[in-house]
């Protein structure tokens, strides 16, 4: 039997415009510590990296979620700090205190960064996804992703995690020559690894900008908009058919000359963004995907039921795809995952 053309999946006609009632859904981190059976497979494989860099586990765990609760979307199980660890900046994940690098110092580990050890690097993902084009079920979409650039240097330039971003930030300020070689060398990188996962049977990507909202707006044009701009062309040139969505969480008022100027085709909205101002501005221009605050989910009950059937009613009229404002966090019960997908496949609009 052949499988049905990408265009045809609900997930997909949504990101080219369609308004869908009920709208498609997948959510953000639908594969992690929250399902058990994840819990399992992650003890198997030995540390987080080592799961990503098993495409059979990896694509296991990418299952998992779709087997519970027949999301419209399966997205690739990996990380964004792949591509550091690709390009010549180890990482690794310490339990319980997250990705672990060696700071760049200076110009030189700048210059000594080489995207072209990426596509070998990261081979065992392109099979992954490879593994998932013919595994997931036939009106299931398969998004592939990346970090934006501005995030992933957070993460090169700080060691890990930071609350300020005050390294990266002096970096983007006081040496601004370096900072953008950084982020150039991240834009060749990104827009080369999100090809390869549509060559492999990516249908769509997400460029996660995670810590966007931390830049003033001078800044967050040169550093966010612009750099994703350029990703979203490298790839438009090349496969013109394949749906882009960002996602610059936090941005605030900024999402607007996000969603004119990147050429995305999607945004995705996170938690704090009102409703009706992405229906009145946003949802014109483009697809909208959100926002259900991840502890709504975690608390579930009638405030889920509440907050789920608000975001439907205002975003549902438009393209939409609905989704969480940012990753499901690690003590939400399953059951209230199903209780949110029975809501929204119910929905009649
Ligand atoms: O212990 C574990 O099992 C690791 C937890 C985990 C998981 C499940 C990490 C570590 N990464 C992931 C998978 C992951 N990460 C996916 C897979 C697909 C899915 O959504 O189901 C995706 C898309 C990401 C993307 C990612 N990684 C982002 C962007 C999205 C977001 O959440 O803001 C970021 C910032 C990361 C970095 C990262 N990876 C992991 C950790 C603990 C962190 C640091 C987060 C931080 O600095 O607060």
């Amino acid at each position: 039997m052949s499988r049905p053309a990408t265009d045809s999946k609900r997930f997909i006609r949504a990101l080219k415009g369609e308004t869908l009632t009920p709208p498609p859904f997948w959510l953000m981190r639908q594969a992690g510590r929250y399902l058990p059976e994840y819990r399992a497979t992650r003890t198997d494989a030995g540390g987080f990296l080592d799961l990503c860099y098993n495409p059979p586990l990896a694509v296991e765990v990418t299952l998992q979620p779709l087997r519970r609760y027949g999301m419209d979307a399966a997205i690739l199980f990996s990380d964004i700090l792949v591509v550091p660890d690709a390009i010549g900046q180890p990482v690794s994940f310490k339990v319980g205190e997250g990705p672990c690098l060696t700071p760049l110092a200076d110009d030189a580990a700048v210059d000594a960064l080489d995207p072209s050890r990426l596509k070998d690097h990261l081979k065992p993902v392109f099979e992954t996804v490879s593994g998932l084009a013919g595994a997931i079920p036939e009106t299931t979409a398969l998004i592939g992703f990346c970090g934006a650039p501005w995030t992933v240097a957070t993460y090169m330039v700080e060691g890990g995690g930071s609350k300020d971003y005050a390294r990266t930030k002096e970096w983007a300020y006081g040496h601004p020559q370096r900072f953008q070689r950084l982020i150039d060398t991240l834009v060749e990188a990104s827009a080369e690894y999100l090809c390869l996962q549509i060559e492999h049977g990516a249908e769509a990507v997400q460029i996660f900008d995670s810590w966007a909202g931390v830049l003033p707006e001078e800044e967050f044009r040169r550093w966010v908009i612009d750099p994703i701009r350029r990703i979203t062309e490298r790839v438009k040139d090349r496969y013109p058919g394949v749906p882009v969505i960002g996602f610059p969480r936090q941005a605030g008022l900024m999402y607007l000359p996000f969603a004119r100027e990147t050429g995305v085709d999607a945004v995705s909205l996170d938690t704090m963004i009102p409703l009706d101002w992405a229906a009145e501005t946003l949802q014109p221009l483009l697809t909208v995907q959100g926002n259900l605050d991840p502890i709504a989910l975690l608390v579930g009950g009638d405030h889920l039921d509440h907050a789920v059937d608000h975001i439907l009613k205002t975003l549902g009229k438009g393209p939409f795809v609905f989704n969480l404002g940012h990753g499901i966090v690690p003590p939400t019960p399953p059951e209230n995952v199903a209780r949110l997908a029975d809501r929204i496949r119910g929905w009649k609009g």
